[in-house]
Parts: structure tokens; sequence; C-alpha cells
């Protein structure tokens, strides 16, 4: 793998390429050079993205767009081009690999540590929405097919049910039951989207806490990564997959699931911090379906979790063999508790409207 470095126009000798971060998607390097120089290296999962020269194009026209709203090299992804000034190489073993300048000074998080760092998260995801309010949403390919497409979700589980390639399905009869009792709310948004309720706007689509670099010393909001997935998309949904990871009291792969829930006071903090920096430019309707886009995306992560352990495991990175299945477990318990919680959940978003 280093062997691909040189393909790179790079400051300094490379002298560590190690793995770095903890995304389920890509391979993810952290490159030190002797200029001194760090970069981020990252194989592109081309498993899971189809045609990886127009996910380049999205990620190369949405980089250069922010970047002419803010140049501060710590607030926007940086491309590091090829020697000959390509935004990415493909290896001899057809494996795409692209390069970022790594942003200094940052932090991810995997669980917030303070409700400020919550609040902090969802000021970056709402200024990504208003940066790219009047981005041409034609220009750009879908990466990934119908991606928050719940019902569609649903129907990949229904055919890794029939399938049951490696014999797991009997083991998790308790999740297929709570998966399917729900069927029915997964075309929700959907639904609002094709009968025009709900506008589409460019969205980020995977607006996880670790998909935010904070500053480690302000904790400050530095920069929105992992533009992947920025597509056409619903805002509930952005909002949605924000609280499904953030407003959690446990990691995703926790196994205790008693530890699971929906903390209101981070879901509260977070619809502060969202609605104070792009609320004016939402719909009425867009601000009513927030709560729904956190249930969904809830149920949606953990029907596409519980998918990938019926099927081995092919989607997304695991480390036990049971990882899939833990965090379907995990989303199913929040979905649960937002169950319980859904007319606060609700109040809460009519007090900020
Ligand atoms: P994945 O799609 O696999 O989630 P990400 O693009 O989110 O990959 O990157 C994985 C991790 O690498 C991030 O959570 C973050 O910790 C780190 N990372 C990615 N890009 C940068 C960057 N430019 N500077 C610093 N860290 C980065
Ligand atoms: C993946 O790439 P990463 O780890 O940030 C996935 C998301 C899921 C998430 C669950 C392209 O995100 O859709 O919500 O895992 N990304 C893709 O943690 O499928
Ligand atoms: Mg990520």
């Amino acid at each position: 793998m280093t062997d691909v470095l040189r393909f790179f126009r790079l400051e300094g000798q490379p002298f560590s390429c190690e793995p770095y971060g903890s995304g389920h998607i890509n391979r993810t390097y952290l490159v030190v050079t002797d200029a001194p120089h760090r970069y981020i290296l990252q194989k592109i999962n081309r498993r899971v993205f189809k045609d990886v020269p127009a996910l380049m194009e999205n990620i190369h026209a949405v980089t250069t767009y922010l970047a002419r709203q803010d140049p501060d090299p710590r607030h926007v992804l940086t491309l590091v081009l090829t020697t000959e000034s390509m935004p990415y190489h493909c290896d001899q073993d057809g494996e795409y690999w692209r390069m970022y300048e790594f942003i200094t000074g940052g932090i991810c998080l995997n669980l917030a540590r303070n409700e400020n760092d919550f609040y902090q998260s969802a000021v970056a995801f709402g200024r990504f929405q208003n940066m790219l309010s009047d981005f041409p949403a034609h220009t750009l390919h879908d990466t990934i097919a119908h991606f928050h497409d719940t019902p569609a979700r649903y129907a990949a589980l229904h055919a890794a049910m029939q399938a049951d390639a490696v014999g797991r399905l009997a083991e998790v009869a308790p999740e297929i039951a709570f998966a399917l009792e729900r069927e029915k709310e997964a075309g929700g948004l959907m639904w609002l989207l094709q009968s025009g309720e709900l506008p589409l706007r460019v969205t980020h689509n995977d607006t996880k806490l670790n998909n935010v670099i904070l500053d480690e010393k302000e904790n400050t909001p530095l920069c929105v990564i992992d533009l992947d997935t920025v597509m056409p998309g619903l805002v509930a949904n952005d909002f949605g997959d924000s609280i499904r990871f953030g407003a959690s009291t446990a990691v995703e792969d926790e196994k205790d699931l008693s530890k699971v829930s929906l903390s209101l006071s981070l879901y509260t903090t977070y619809a502060k911090g969202f609605l104070s920096i792009c609320g004016e430019r939402l719909t009425q309707r867009e601000r009513e379906t927030l709560p729904l886009g956190a249930k969904l995306m809830t149920l949606e992560n953990g029907v596409r979790f519980l998918t990938d352990y019926l099927q081995g495991d092919p989607y997304y990175a695991v480390a036990r063999p049971e990882h899939n299945l833990d965090r379907a477990r995990t989303q199913f318990a929040l979905v649960r508790d937002m169950e319980q919680k859904w007319e606060a959940m609700n109040a809460v978003l009519a007090v900020l409207r």
C-alpha cells in the first residue's frame, strides 16, 4: 500500500502509513512525511461505491464549492492531487485511492463527552446545509442508489431472510420480528417526498458525530468530513442520523442494551444548534418531520445492520462475528425508546418552531 504514495504530490518523503479512525466503509490511513506533513490516505470501498470516478467528481466539486465560501484549510477537506493532477489514483488491481490534507488539532468522537460537543456538531451540519443550499443539485451523481429509501432497505432485508446465505436467520428471530412490526411505517418520509410535501436538498446523508472534526482546544466545529454520500436528500434524514448516533446514551455497538436510550437532553441540544443555524431555510413541514427522521434513520440503520449480519457481513467493517448483530440491537433498542419518548420528541420541536 505504501507503493501507492508515490502517485500523490506529497511534501517530503513518507516514513509512516498506519490505519486510522473508526469508519465502517473505507480503509483510512494516516501518512506522515519527513517534511513534516500529515495526510489522510483512503482506499475507497468499491463494493459500496460502484462508480468511483463519479463519486470523486462529486467530492471535487463540493469541496471546491465549499472552499470558495470558507478558504480556511482546516474548515474544508482539501484533496491532494496525483502527479497526473487527478483527484484519485487507480492501482493495477483496480483499487481506488485518494488523499486529503490531514486536519490538524482536531478530534472525531464516537460518543459526545458533553452537551457542548454535540451542540457544536449540530452547528457544523447546520452550516454545511446552508453552504450547500445553492449548490446545483442536478450536477451531483447518486453515489449509492436508494441510499435512504427505507422501504428499499426492507426489501433487501426480505431478500437476505429468503437467502439465509450463512445460516444466521434462526438466531435473530426477535430482531426480525421487531423490524417487521414496524415495516408499515418505514415509507413515511419517502411518501412525503413523492407527494411533493418535502423538498429534496443537497444533504450529507451520513451525519454521524464522527464525521465532524471539532477543534480539540476550542471545542468549536472545524470540518464536516466523509463526503461520499453528499447527494440530493431530505433534511430530516440528516437531522435524524445525527440523533440516532449522537443522542444515544451508548455507542453504536454497545453490547449492554440497558445502557442504550435516547437522551432527550442531547436531542434538544442538537435541535437547538441545528435550527439556530439553518432553521430559517426549512419549510414548516420539514421542521415537523425532524422527529420522524430520527426514528426512521435509526430503524433503517438497524435493518441495514441486520441485513448485513444475515448476509455474512459483506458491507460494514466488523471486528467480531456478532458485531453487526450488536449494532442492529442497539438501533432497535433506540427505536423502542424513541417510541416511548415520541410525544416529548415532538413537543421539543414544537417549542423551537
Ligand atoms: P469512512 O467512510 O470509512 O467512515 P471517513 O472519511 O469518515 O471514512 O474517515 C474515517 C476517519 O478518518 C474519520 O472518522 C476521521 O477520524 C479520520 N479522518 C478522515 N479525514 C480526515 C482528515 N482530512 N483529517 C483528519 N482526520 C480525518
Ligand atoms: C457508514 O462511512 P461511515 O462509517 O461514516 C454508512 C452509513 C451508516 C453508518 C453506520 C456509505 O458510515 O450509512 O449510517 O456506517 N455509510 C455508508 O454507522 O453506507
Ligand atoms: Mg465516516
